[in-house]
């Protein structure tokens, strides 16, 4: 059913474009559902209301279908053997680099496979970070960083003595921009940052920051999990010198990800982990690497998973973007309209140029509290500090409750959040 759209706010544009408004009845909400089977099923009595994809988003069932069929029909180690199926394996792996090298405007040997962001930005800050950075340098990062966005330079510093300079939030959860240019002032080597809050939902200007920092003379890092998902990603325009993003935020399966980098870039750094295949011999007297990207893929990859993210790039690629976007668009107004009719409930993060995860506090209620409430009733959120502890810092909290949309949500869905959180507040009173 069509709901009653005269009370929403204006809508906050989602994916970094103004996307025409969709509604449910022009995204065909059941033909996208039905290819989720997890979405059929119930928890605790009830029909399960998953709004926990910033987390991890569900997988479609081609997804899971050609997962299933490589180990059916194709499972044999890569790059290795001369026979048939791993001929077949390797093709499969290496189209998967290529549809995903595609996808973001990127050539194929730019494309590491790695275990997610996390382990990317690793990658990136062992490596690069080991070869070029010194206790003379700075890094700059920001205080909305993921942990896996913070930690591992705090790790490079740590080894190099390098400093760490923090680009401050405003209150309205931006980017400090004025910040960010004093930053830019002490010429860092690096600079990081993410593209999207997986707290706030908080779309950064990547290409307009990644064009200061380069006049800089830095170096930049985008954690991308959070975009990858939501919008398509073109690195040339974008502008950065690393890009990471996982497939599990965006259909796929867990344990696999990938880092984009400038291929000069990649040439110039060193191996982040030796072993099998990431060589060109070697010998007592020493070893030499195998060209990018396999120089960071030593070992027996996730030949499963790779292949797992080309389809669940495939997947969204046909779905298109615009639609989705569109759709997402929609449901964040739907749901920021209805999040506002709460008493009691204080939301963070822009209203506009965001994504639609919301963070939330409700009263005095325990965000654990209320994600068990909601649990109980079916409903999936994620409660705690999000691997956010800088950000939380910011806004002097320790932890937030978190709702998180995608293709799949409803409306439905958010009036089931609504319905959950007056529920709780029945559980803990004092709260409409
Ligand atoms: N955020 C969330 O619930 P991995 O675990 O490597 O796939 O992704 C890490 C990561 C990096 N950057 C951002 C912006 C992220 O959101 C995440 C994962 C999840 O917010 C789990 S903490």
């Amino acid at each position: 059913m069509e709901a009653d759209r005269s009370h929403l706010a204006p809508p906050p544009s989602v994916g970094g474009s103004d996307p025409a408004v969709a509604t449910e009845a022009d995204w065909d909400i059941e033909a996208v559902r039905a290819q989720f089977p997890i979405l059929s099923r119930e928890v605790h009595g009830h029909p399960l209301v998953y709004l926990d994809s910033a987390a991890s988003a569900q997988p479609p069932l081609r997804v899971l279908d050609r997962i299933d069929r490589y180990y059916r029909e194709q499972h044999a180690n890569v790059h290795r053997g001369a026979h048939q199926l791993s001929a077949e394996a390797t093709e499969a792996y290496e189209n998967a680099r290529a549809t995903i090298a595609d996808h973001i405007g990127a050539d194929s040997d730019e494309v590491v496979f790695t275990r997610g962001t996390t382990e990317s930005i690793n990658l990136v800050a062992a490596s690069w970070g080991s070869r070029f950075v010194g206790a003379d340098d700075i890094v700059a990062l920001t205080k909305m960083e993921h942990h896996s966005n913070f930690v591992p330079w705090q790790l490079l510093a740590e080894r190099t003595g390098a400093r760490l300079r923090f680009v401050d939030v405003t209150p309205e959860g931006t980017l400090d921009l004025e910040d960010f240019d004093r930053a830019l002032e002490d010429r860092p080597k690096i600079v990081a940052f993410m593209h999207v809050s997986n707290s706030l939902g908080t779309i950064n200007p990547v290409s307009d920051l990644t064009e200061r920092a380069r006049a800089a003379g830095a170096i930049t890092v985008v954690d991308g999990a959070q975009a990858a998902p939501h919008m398509p990603i073109d690195v040339q325009g974008l502008g950065p010198d690393f890009y990471a993003f996982s497939a599990h935020k965006m259909c796929g399966p867990t344990g696999i990800g990938a880092l984009w980098g400038r291929r000069e870039l990649l040439d110039d750094m060193p191996p982040y982990q030796g072993g099998g295949e990431m060589i060109s011999e070697v010998t007592t007297a020493g070893s030499s690497w195998a060209a990018v990207p396999h120089k960071f893929e030593a070992g027996t990859p996730n030949i499963a998973g790779a292949i797992g993210f080309g389809e669940a790039v495939r997947f969204l690629s046909e779905l298109g973007f615009d639609g989705l976007a569109a759709h997402e668009h929609d449901l964040a107004a739907y749901a920021l309209a209805r999040l506002d009719e709460v008493d009691g409930l204080t939301l963070y993060g822009p209203r506009e140029d965001r994504t639609s995860v919301f963070s939330f506090t409700y009263g005095d209620i325990h965000p654990h509290d209320l994600s068990t409430i909601l649990d109980q009733n079916g409903i999936a959120i994620r409660a705690g500090h999000h691997c956010n502890q800088p950000l939380m810092d910011r806004f002097g909290l320790s932890g937030t409750a978190r709702a998180s949309f995608y293709l799949y949500s409803t409306r439905a869905e958010v009036d089931a959040l609504i319905e959950g959180l007056r529920m709780a507040a029945r559980v803990f009173g004092g709260l409409s």
